[in-house]
């Protein structure tokens, strides 16, 4: 029998309250009487990990003596925000661990403010890849997500003069206690250089990729928990190691400083993430990046496949590749060169090879979103891959497009890998369609839009390639762990299971017509409500009422998902109140949470238009407190675990067509907050799932934006047709709300109506304000508002991104579940 290791490992009070005390011993070389709150920090999350470790380990035993099929998850961004509750509550561990705290007169609330996010990611596709991971784990699935140990996440914003300030996110300046280091799996990436022609023995052209740079990537992996279930899974991240540690020749030479700049340039590799959303930044170490991870990742999976396999026939049989987006795209040319250059596969064979591994995931139709890459550029950084790109086009082209197409050169023209231009610039998109097994949209309506719109032709080359995975999220983090009154409330009313079955929901339903039961969510929203205010209050110094309808737009700031409007609309609310005083209305907090990205100066503007409009706003005695606006800094997943369960009203109003899906959609949807939504990306489906009586949707459909850009819009009708409208548009672009900055806020006036407004703002103003009046006149009907309220709860079962682990998993993945066990 094996030697089992048995240190404090015992679920209970006793066991974890020594564990802690133990690290704090024997790990911080602490005692008790001069331990920091950190110090207990570090040690509960040691107690907590040692335990989750146990069954990381039996996990990684059970895979291996399977020989499992396991899925990649690739992905630049992992946007997992705390992880100590959300260990915890999937480990079983929440009570005893919270009772050990307080047994040692410690509060695990407390120090859970101690645990800096982990806001590797920008938004939506970054948090989706966390949730996976979190829905992987818990319906066990054999998976590992890959990414990169950026040493700055997302940067912190602050205010300064109401504009947006970036700060650098050190988040593990003083480690992190969830990572182990893997130095024993230590990857070599080569970059850079040149491409020489040999031959082989047999007089074959052999290719030969020399004078490289070398940089390591060193890993990292975080051990992912899933819910009730001893499966214990992984993210492994890629941290940039300079390959020598100094160049000894300009050391000799007494070049000290020289010497160790080499090293830091290599690392800068893995130093920060690139903050852009949604718009693609064509920057070189971008792409270094990106070639990064992926080579040390696909050299890992190589390394692990070649443990207990060795015919690359089984290759597609044991991995599973996902692409999050295109960032990860260069897998289909690494792919290639390892096995065609240095595994000596045909050509042939090493692409079927490569397609059937692949997937792909499209996040967004965004024109400036879809990567490319200026052809000169690719090849200085990886002279060989491009090689291998020209001939995966060449043969698309001579060979399927030509098959599909005879002689149509247009074709080629339009489906080619490569865009003619000057630059020539590689189609990322293109390449992971034509590399991938399946491709897959993010929303019901999104995958429609990419079928016709974006990839039609590629659909009619290769129907049921482009498949529907409508986005999902973890109940697991955005209700229990966030919102735990409302768990337990619902744990008392239909039993536990939910969280892991989470259309058990439904039997909510019922209850919505019980008086009581109403009572009761009621009383938990408000308690929710109560705690953002006293949160608003110190982060912001703001006072507000937790009567008053708590009204929330959470998201990257973006034209697309149109806070402007949100802002016109309160600017329509203000002018009102201040024309009278009396204007009926219930009392509104509008709260915005949103990073802009530092380059995007619009973005930038609209924040300091909201920052100024708020200022105003509050402060100004004639509107009696009927209105505020607060724009909460730092916007990122912890704040949105405060500010989701608090939620009356959901802003989800992008442009018909332009939001993917949105996930922060479903969040709110779950947590009882109703939608005011146009019919974009999920909130299609969400309508779908809880009925038009519980949900305020308004504006026009994605047809009806087709037409109107069809035949021609001018928003200078709109401004010349509706007087409030003009007088709320002038006002934004008057020196009103700075007056200290002349004209700051005129370019957003422009954009809205000399710069054609491009997302279509003024053209839904009129129908957002009338869905705003419907939201107020129902609000005022607490019994019935809350009625919609648990309505959305108990009917959103189906956006638990368990459901889309699974269809993905049987539809794409064609991955079966193993079964670990809790407890040895
Ligand atoms: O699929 C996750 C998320 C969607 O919910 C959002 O609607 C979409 O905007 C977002 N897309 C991106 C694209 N970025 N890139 N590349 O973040 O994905």
């Amino acid at each position: 029998p094996k030697p089992s290791f048995n240190f404090n490992t015992h679920m209970t009070v006793e066991g974890i309250k020594s564990s802690i005390l133990n690290h704090l011993k024997f790990t911080l070389a602490r005692d008790t009487g001069t331990a920091t709150q950190r110090d207990w920090w570090i040690s509960t999350c040691h107690a907590v990990h040692d335990r989750i470790l146990e069954r990381f380990i039996r996990t990684m035993g059970e895979h291996n003596d399977q020989n499992v099929r396991r899925v990649y998850y690739l992905s630049l961004e992992y946007l997992m925000g705390r992880m100590m509750r959300n260990n915890v509550w999937n480990a079983g561990l929440y009570d005893i661990t919270k009772q050990a705290l307080a047994e040692l007169d410690l509060s695990l609330e407390e120090l859970e403010e101690l645990e800096e996010d982990m806001g590797l990611g920008n938004g939506g596709l970054g948090r989706l890849a966390a949730c996976f991971l979190d829905s992987l784990a818990t319906l066990e699935y054999p998976a590992v997500g890959y990414g990169i140990y950026y040493e700055f996440g997302m940067f912190r914003q602050k205010f300064e003069n109401n504009e947006q300030v970036e700060r650098p996110d050190s988040w593990r300046k003083f480690g992190c206690p969830w990572e182990i280091v893997r130095p024993e799996y230590t990857k070599t990436v080569r970059l850079y250089g040149r491409v020489e022609m040999r031959f082989d023995s047999l007089g074959n052209p052999a290719p030969v990729w020399s004078d490289t740079v070398e940089v390591n990537g060193l890993p990292y992996d975080i051990p992912i928990s899933g819910y009730n279930v001893g499966t214990v899974n992984f993210l492994r991240l890629w941290e940039a190691r300079s390959s020598q540690d100094f160049d000894f020749d300009v050391f000799n030479e007494g070049g000290y400083i020289e010497a160790v700049q080499d090293k830091a340039e290599a690392e800068t590799i893995s130093k920060v993430l690139y903050p852009n959303d949604n718009s693609e930044s064509g920057k070189e170490l971008r792409l270094v990046q990106q070639y990064f991870f992926v080579s040390c990742s696909i050299q890992d999976i190589i390394r692990r496949w070649r443990k207990l396999n060795s015919d690359w026939d089984s290759f597609p049989e044991k991995a599973t590749i996902q692409l999050n987006d295109t960032h990860p795209a260069i897998t289909v040319a690494e792919l290639m060169r390892i096995l065609v250059d240095e595994e000596g596969l045909e050509w042939d064979r090493a692409w079927d090879i490569t397609r059937e591994v692949c997937n792909y995931t499209n996040h967004t139709l965004l024109p400036e979103a879809l990567e490319r890459w200026s052809v000169p550029l690719f090849e200085k950084v990886l002279p060989r891959h491009l090689q291998i790109i020209f001939e995966i086009n060449r043969r698309f082209l001579e060979d399927e497009v030509e098959a599909k197409w005879p002689g149509d050169d247009g074709m080629k023209e339009k489906l080619s890998l490569v865009e003619e231009g000057n630059p020539q610039m590689l189609r990322m998109a293109y390449l992971s369609v034509v590399g991938s097994g399946y491709v897959n949209g993010v929303a019901a309506m999104h995958t429609e839009l990419l079928k016709k719109d974006l990839f039609p032709e590629f659909n009619a080359l290769y129907p049921g390639k482009i498949q529907n995975k409508t986005n999902g999220i973890t109940p697991r983090r955005w209700l229990l762990a966030s919102n735990p009154d409302l768990g337990a409330l619902i744990t008392e009313t239909i039993g536990d299971g939910w969280a892991s079955d989470l259309d058990k929901l439904r039997a909510l339903e019922p209850h919505a017509k019980k008086a009581k039961f109403r009572e009761k969510f009621r009383a938990i929203k408000h308690a929710n409500k109560v705690a953002l205010a006293k949160l608003v209050w110190s982060e912001c110094g703001i006072e507000i009422s937790p009567d008053a309808i708590f009204d929330v737009q959470i998201k990257r700031l973006h034209e697309y998902k149109r806070q402007h409007l949100n802002l016109l609309h309160i600017l329509h609310l203000y002018r009102k109140l201040l024309q009278d005083p009396n204007f009926d209305m219930h009392p509104r907090v509008f709260i915005f949470g949103a990073k802009a990205a530092p380059g995007y100066a619009m973005a930038k503007t609209i924040i300091r238009a909201i920052n100024a409009v708020a200022a105003k706003i509050n402060n100004d005695e004639r509107i009696g407190g009927k209105l505020k606006v607060v724009f909460m800094p730092n916007y990122r997943v912890t704040l949105a675990e405060s500010l989701i369960p608090a939620a009356d009203v959901s802003e989800q109003i992008s442009t018909a067509g332009k939001e993917a899906s949105g996930t922060g959609n479903m969040k709110f949807a779950l947590n009882g907050a109703l939608t005011i939504g146009t019919l974009d990306g999920a909130n299609v489906e969400i309508l779908e799932e809880v009925g038009d009586d519980n949900i305020f949707i308004f504006g026009l459909n994605v047809d009806e934006v087709q037409a109107l850009w069809n035949g021609g819009y001018n928003p200078y009708d709109r401004y010349f047709n509706d007087e409030n409208l003009r007088a709320i548009v002038d006002w934004i672009g008057s020196n009103f709300f700075t007056p200290d900055h002349p004209d700051a806020l005129v370019p957003i006036k422009d954009s809205l109506l000399d710069g054609g407004d491009p997302y279509l703002v003024l053209e839904d103003f009129a129908a957002y304000v009338e869905a705003q009046e419907r939201v107020d006149k129902a609000y005022r009907d607490q019994d019935n508002w809350t009625r919609m309220a648990i309505l959305n709860t108990a009917r959103v079962g189906k956006f638990s991104s368990d459901r889309t682990i699974h269809q993905y998993a049987e539809e794409i993945w064609k991955l079966t579940p193993v079964k670990v066990s809790m407890n040895g």
